[in-house]
């Protein structure tokens, strides 16, 4: 049963917010934070390395370790630890319960920093630059996979406490009516990420052993087939959990309430029921599967899971019109959007994300993942160039957006240097912005994907890639600057702001509880009109058309026919 003085009230938003879920809440917010700053670095010489003015700062080895290591700390123990921390606040404090078996919670935070470190440890020893899909048949050290391995078993166990988390909530009726969108789509996040680590389990573990000598052969295509179960889908883990702090910051920032709970949730559940339909897109130049088969997939199947994104796309802004119209804003098209809080990181973040992640992640995702589009920008850097818009743009800045009121309501403490603060997403938004779209279009000139010299100074045969080629990796350099600026921003404010922030009080119990706020409530807005939001989705159609189109004329010039 829950002690009333493991409890205390928050004073900004009336919820019980139960302390041992706050303390794990904590502890993976600021290992996420460390493994960013870590993995952000070797991105930045990873990018420096590629650009015509500091090509080959970074030896050959050093710069497949770094790349390994970038993959690795960003893309799996930035994202997965945040994400845990994400689950217990939509569970446990969403919700005002006490967190279920925290002993357990613990167990799986350690077995993550052990699993993380021990991965690290791993590369940097040199002997595991096989980059995070570590494809076989290139063989890392045997504790490069145990790493991982011990890693996902603690995202396991952390993912079941936030299941036993939902079932404590339900039996102790700690809210009323059903659960609200930001708690079910981290639900939808939490079950997509058991079949997420089964997966993981299913190919790792006899890679592990193979690499310890036990098992002796695994074969490659099997290998990328099951490897991409996981992978894809943990892809859709973060964007579950991505959508889900967009409701959850349109909630807190305007008090927004969702166009239609059954239509969010219905697009939630698009996710899981396609998600492994939708992964057909990593194997498109595998043998094994029929071009047929592809090209049926990815011309029509594929919509089926871009339909929830395009779903959630346009009612987050939507809600966010709908409230801001229903506060008075209501003059033509678009005041709701210019008089929105700007300098307000939390709201000023997640609209970046959203943008990014809808207009550059979602249309080059589409256009990459048809099957013969696809073939003219393969294994290019139009691939990192497409999923920094995805799961930077969208899932890191959404994640840095939440933190910052994560910082009052959680740690509670007043954020530091507000005014960096404050342009911190415009920084990293325009840094990611510029690698993503520099990278897509060195990649659509047939730049090479995890590729060390981009001059190919000592290759036997001479080859050079267009003019144009070195002036985007140039620029691709440059923006990883900035957005490795803005990323230093983050963790300045972010951990100036955990030690020396100014502490905010108010623990005791409120005597009348206030009502719950709108992130807690199940529940649609009566009544929208949104028309500005509406025009945007517009905007977007035309451009994916367009730039669709676009693709097509390039493929029709690789082949011409006379
Ligand atoms: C300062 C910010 C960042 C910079 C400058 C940066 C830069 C880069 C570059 C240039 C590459 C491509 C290298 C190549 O293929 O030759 C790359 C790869 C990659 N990046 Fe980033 N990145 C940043 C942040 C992130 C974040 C936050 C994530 C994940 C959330 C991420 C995930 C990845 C992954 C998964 C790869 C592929 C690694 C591989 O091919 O094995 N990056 N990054
Ligand atoms: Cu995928």
């Amino acid at each position: 049963m829950a002690i009333a003085s493991d409890f205390r009230t928050c004073p900004t938003t009336g919820l019980k917010v139960h302390l041992p879920a706050e303390r794990l809440i904590k502890a993976n917010a600021v290992a996420a934070v460390v493994f960013l700053a870590v993995g952000g670095l070797f991105g930045l010489l990873v990018a420096l390395t590629r650009s015509p003015w500091a090509a080959r700062l970074l030896p050959a080895d050093w710069f497949y370790l770094a790349l390994t290591a970038h993959g690795l700390d960003v893309l799996i123990v930035w994202i997965i630890f945040f994400e845990m921390a994400v689950l217990y606040f939509a569970s446990a404090v969403i919700l005002s319960s006490r967190i279920a078996a925290p002993r357990w919670a613990w167990t799986g935070f350690v077995l993550m920093v052990v699993g993380a470190l021990i991965v690290n440890v791993a590369v940097l020893q040199g002997q595991s630059s096989v980059m995070f899909t570590s494809y076989v048949p290139m063989k890392a050290a045997p504790h490069f996979y145990l790493g991982i391995i011990l890693f996902a078993v603690g995202a396991l166990i952390g993912t079941f406490v936030f299941f036993g988390t939902l079932v404590v909530a339900k039996d102790e009726k700690t809210y009323e009516g059903s659960i609200p969108l930001v708690t079910f789509g981290a639900l939808t996040a939490a079950i997509i990420a058991v079949f997420t680590i089964a997966s993981g389990a299913i190919i790792l573990i006899p890679t592990l052993l193979w690499s310890v000598g036990i098992v002796s052969y695994i074969d490659p295509l099997m290998y990328k087939t099951v490897w991409w179960a996981m992978g894809h889908s943990s892809q859709q883990i973060n964007v579950a959990a991505h959508v889900s702090v967009w409701y959850a910051i349109a909630a807190m920032v305007f008090g927004a309430k969702p166009l239609s709970e059954k239509v969010s949730r219905m697009a939630f559940l698009m996710y899981i029921l396609f998600l492994q339909l939708a992964s057909a897109h990593h194997m498109l130049v595998e043998p094994g599967v029929s071009s047929t088969w592809k090209i049926f997939n990815t011309s029509y199947a594929m919509y089926l899971a871009v339909l929830g994104s395009m779903v959630h796309g346009m009612t987050v802004p939507g809600s966010i019109e709908a409230a801001q119209r229903a506060k008075g804003y209501t003059k033509g098209l678009f005041e709701w959007l210019r008089k929105a809080p700007w300098s307000n990181p939390a709201f000023s973040g997640m609209f970046l994300s959203l943008l990014i992640f809808g207009f550059l992640g979602g249309i080059s995702g589409v256009v990459m993942g048809t099957e013969q589009i696809n073939l003219i920008m393969h294994n290019t850097l139009y691939t990192p160039g497409h999923f920094h818009a995805t799961v930077v743009g969208g899932t890191t800045l959404a994640f840095m957006a939440i933190t910052y009121p994560l910082i009052n309501l959680i740690f509670r403490r007043e954020l530091v240097m507000k005014k960096v603060a404050q342009f911190q997403p415009y920084v990293f938004g325009l840094g990611i912005m510029g690698i993503s779209l520099f990278m897509m279009a060195a990649g659509t000139l047939g730049v090479s994907r995890r590729h060390w010299d981009i001059t190919f100074s000592d290759a036997p045969l001479a080859f050079d890639y267009p003019a144009a080629a070195f002036l985007m990796m140039g620029l691709n350099g440059l923006s990883a600057v900035l957005a490795a600026v803005g990323g230093l921003m983050f963790v300045a404010v972010t951990v100036g702001s955990i030690l020396f922030g100014a502490k905010i009080e108010g623990g005791a119990p409120a005597a009348k509880p206030k009502a719950a706020p709108a992130v807690a409530q199940y529940g649609s807005v009566q009544h929208p009109a949104i028309p500005g939001t509406v025009v945007l989705v517009a905007i977007f159609f035309i451009s994916f058309v367009l730039y669709y189109f676009v693709n097509w004329k390039y493929l029709s010039e690789v082949w011409p026919l006379r």
